[in-house]
């Protein structure tokens, strides 16, 4: 059944206080809690129904005395006590099976070791629990383990002691004083080594800062834990956010469900997002560290110290932290090229989520199965909505908002309405309108149409806003956002009109469903320019014409507007919607060589600009989806621009070999993000790909290493079987690196590429309990190879769908993800459509889970 929103109560019962003890051992584990209980004055009173799945019961006592079976009810979902007299202590004595757990959710066992998840509902797969995130005692810890197996027994909160026992056994204690919902109860043990420094925070409290991981990869964590520092600084900076533990522990786990976990005090990562060294990380892996690094770490505050009173509320910590993140990001690197790549994404995939079958809001009103709201509405428009809060108030206001948030709500479990309470408090401002952000589906769309009047020199801008109806939403109310907008003269000029606003741009508030703005006093019809830095996460429409796009692309003064002018203008071009169709063509060619041939534009950003739309991006921009017609656009524009540019192309990619050559810093990503793009285009032209085998053999990185590898498998260049065996073999042992491997085999953009997942799923490469590598596979050809997924006789289609009830039955939320890649389906034209619609009518009932059943009927629904 479904869980509502307005059904929300408080518990009944308090738990201030929890003493838990593991006895590890990979096959059984003894679990032994004790919770401190309290009814709830304030609550009427109830029994007691404690959350617990996949538990052997061995004791339960109350106050120590033994419970009599005809005293509680044990089922599958829990146990109940229906006559508890008032405050007391439980115990519970559990035993559970880590070795069996492939779901990786609760306590599993992964290459010899033991690691926990309990986001969102883990924790009652340890031990019975009122496992929901307003219940948030205080924690002591007891670890007993075989100290040759498990050397390292980590926990939440601080090292309180530990010692010999008997057997070559021993044992660890930890205690968590802050209130800490059991979502985020983390244990490790196992074999680890790890890297770690000492700080002191901006309180004075020293804090040992450790990153952990098999002993092997020990010499790969080095930038993880620079990552964790330059963390922790920044949130003292910018938020005045300060660490509250004497250590903060990162563990690498192999076989992990998500990107990494934000339990308190021990962070366990995805290896993915941990190990790092040159030999085998790109560089978008060192910023997808650094990135999943920071946001971890910043869910201290927003989410640990303030939690949610419900799962409803995901996104109050996970928008709120994603916006940290990427401010994070973008105050330590490039702002234009992160809110690009941050843009990128939201357009690829949310927009497309929020238009789909899938499509909730950013705060759902009911679900039947939460681990299906992880998704990049909760994560991504999340972030949007605080960026727009803070573009609304300014940086001064919205901190003093943040600093009201925290302070109100330290050790609560905190709702959307208190954070919107705080930022209006702090502001003097009504957010009540603001608050439909959270609960309306679907991208807005703002339509602007303007006119010059040369009589009068009065410009005129019409704006009208509308969000499309969405399932179970069919009819949309007016949202509040800003519009930033400038105005520009025949010589680039920017127009004085108005007050300036935040970020030097002039803005306006949107809340009405139609808006007229006037200018006066000018003397020819400016170029307006709209929504600079994506302010507002919208859907533009307004009818430029290329000229004045390309002019765009010239004079906007915020680079990421510049971006977006050619971005538009590739995807008027790609989808034929200019009139004129070979003007506009021409424009965009200009536009991107005068940028290639600029010596002062940044090479990240003249990177971003020649990487056109993908499918997905202009599969959201068309009302019915013709994959033939999209992908061979794509093609054929790429094969035009290298040819226009191949000297420049060429004479780039050498200038900036000695820059490429650099380490870590920005200047040196910069370059070879834009010397492997130059790369690409130059392969199209040369299916003997010289250059990239060149490049190749003679790489010092892992970014050119792979960068040219995938030059000469999308050319299908001859040397590209050698070449990719000779990589296999240099990284043969190293997972993270196989799998980057795997995903060039699945992303070939070719018919074949079918016929070479089948071959790695008969392979010993194919493990399909470790997460990572199903993604590499099946994620990589289902999200991004359109061409051989969407195979117009549904092969694709069918090739995924038959694995996906087995993978459920390991692990239901892998599956469930891999299920999401049909969510536009129903916008597919020609056959496609039907061919998806038989794929998932031949997937009813062969789902064991509530996840993939619950996304299932929504997508048929
Ligand atoms: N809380 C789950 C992983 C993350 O978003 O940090
Ligand atoms: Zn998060």
């Amino acid at each position: 059944g479904s869980i509502h929103l307005s059904d929300y109560r408080p518990p009944a019962w308090r738990i201030p206080r929890v003493e838990i003890e593991f006895d590890l051992d990979a096959d059984a584990t003894e679990v032994t809690t004790r919770l401190r209980l309290e009814p709830d004055p304030a609550q009427p009173p109830a029994p007691l129904e404690l959350d617990g799945e996949d538990l052997e019961l061995l004791a339960i006592r109350v106050d120590g005395v033994e419970l009599p079976p005809e005293s509680y009810v044990l089922g599958e979902r829990g146990l109940r006590i229906p006559d508890l007299d008032g405050a007391c202590t439980l115990e519970t004595r559990v035993r559970i099976r880590p070795s069996a757990n492939t779901r990786l959710e609760g306590l599993y066992a992964s290459r010899g070791a033991l690691f926990t998840q309990c986001e969102a509902e883990g924790f009652r797969r340890i031990a019975f629990m009122l496992d929901r995130p307003d219940v948030m005692p205080v924690w002591d810890i007891v670890l007993r383990a075989d100290r040759a197996r498990y050397p390292v027994l980590l926990a939440n909160g601080n090292p309180v002691g530990g010692g010999e026992l008997p057997d070559g056994r021993h044992l660890a204690r930890w205690h968590n004083p802050h209130a800490t919902p059991p979502y985020l109860f983390a244990v490790v043990a196992g074999d680890f080594g790890c890297v770690q420094s000492e700080i002191v925070a901006a309180d004075g409290r020293n804090v040992r800062l450790a990153v952990w991981a098999a002993h092997a990869d020990v010499p790969r964590c080095r930038y993880a834990l620079g990552a964790v520092e330059r963390a922790l600084r920044w949130d003292e900076r910018r938020f005045g956010r300060v660490y509250d533990l004497d250590v903060f522990n990162v563990v690498a786990a192999q076989d992990f469900t998500m990107g990494a976990m934000e339990n308190k005090g021990l962070n366990i990562f995805n290896a993915r997002y941990v190990l790092a060294d040159e030999e085998t990380a790109t560089d978008a892996d060192y910023l997808g560290i650094e990135s999943v690094i920071g946001h971890e770490y910043f869910h201290n505050w927003s989410g640990n110290r303030v939690t949610l009173r419900d799962w409803f509320q995901l996104s109050l910590k996970e928008g709120l932290t994603v916006f940290r993140d990427q401010e994070f990001t973008a105050d330590l690197h490039s702002r234009a090229v992160k809110r690009i790549e941050d843009v990128r994404l939201l357009r690829a995939r949310q927009f497309a989520e929020d238009a789909g079958s899938l499509a909730h809001p950013v705060r759902p009103p009911s679900y039947r199965e939460i681990n299906n709201f992880y998704t990049l509405t909760i994560y991504e428009k999340g972030a949007e909505i605080v960026r727009m809060l803070y573009t609304l108030l300014g940086e001064a206001t919205f901190r003093a908002g943040m600093d009201l948030y925290f302070a109100r709500n330290d050790g609560r479990a905190a709702t959307v309405e208190d954070f919107l309470a705080a930022h209006a408090e702090a502001s003097g401002r009504d957010l009540s309108q603001f608050a439909r952000w959270y609960a309306q589906a679907g991208t807005p769309e703002i339509r602007i149409r303007d006119d010059y009047d040369a009589a009068t020199g009065t410009y005129t801008l019409e704006i009208a806003q509308r969000t499309p109806p969405t399932p179970g939403q069919p009819d949309k109310h007016p949202l509040h956002m800003p519009l930033r907008f400038a105005l520009y003269d025949e010589a680039g000029r920017r127009l004085r009109t108005a007050p300036r606003g935040a970020g030097g741009a002039d803005q306006v508030e949107l809340v009405a469903t139609r808006h007229r703005l006037r200018f006066h006093g000018l003397s020819a019809r400016p170029l307006p320019a709209f929504n600079q830095g994506f302010a507002a996460p919208v859907k533009l429409d307004f009818p430029y014409s290329p000229a004045q796009l390309g002019r765009l692309a010239r004079c906007e003064r915020d680079p990421f507007n510049r971006w977006d002018a050619l971005q538009r203008l590739a995807t008027g071009v790609l989808l034929e919607r200019f009139e004129a169709h070979v003007e506009a063509q021409d424009g965009l060619s200009a536009a991107l060589g005068a940028l290639l041939d600029d010596p002062a534009q940044d090479p990240a950003f003249v990177a971003e600009c020649l990487v056109l739309p993908d499918f997905d991006t202009l599969a959201e921009s068309v009302q019915a989806i013709d994959v033939d017609s999209l992908l061979a656009a794509r093609e054929t524009l790429l094969d035009q621009l290298a040819f226009e540019h191949a000297e420049r192309l060429r004479a780039r990619y050498h200038a900036l070999a000695d820059a490429a050559a650099g380490g870590l810093d920005g200047a040196a990503m910069g370059a070879r993000r834009l010397r492997n793009l130059c790369l690409a285009l130059l392969t199209r032209l040369d299916r003997e790909a010289a250059l990239a085998q060149a490049q190749f053999e003679g790489a010092r990185s892992m970014t050119d290493r792979l960068g040219a590898l995938r030059c000469l498998v999308e050319a299908d260049a001859q040397g590209r079987h050698a070449a990719m065996e000779a990589f296999a073999a240099r990284h043969a042992g190293d997972d993270l690196v196989t799998d980057k491997w795997i995903a060039l085999v699945a992303m070939r953009p070719d018919a074949g590429a079918q016929a070479e997942v089948r071959a790695l799923l008969g392979s010993s490469h194919w493990t399909p309990t470790n997460p990572n590598r199903v993604r590499a596979v099946l994620g990589s050809f289902a999200r991004a190879n359109p061409t051989a997924f969407h195979a117009a006789d549904g092969s694709g289609y069918a090739l995924l769908a038959e694995q996906l009830p087995g993978l459920d039955a390991i692990n239901p939320q892998v599956a469930a993800r891999l299920l999401g890649a049909f969510e536009s389906w129903r916008r597919l034209a020609g056959p496609r459509r039907e061919r998806v619609r038989e794929t998932l009518d031949g997937l009813q009932g062969r789902f064991a889970s509530s996840d993939c059943r619950d996304l299932l009927a929504r997508l048929l629904g």
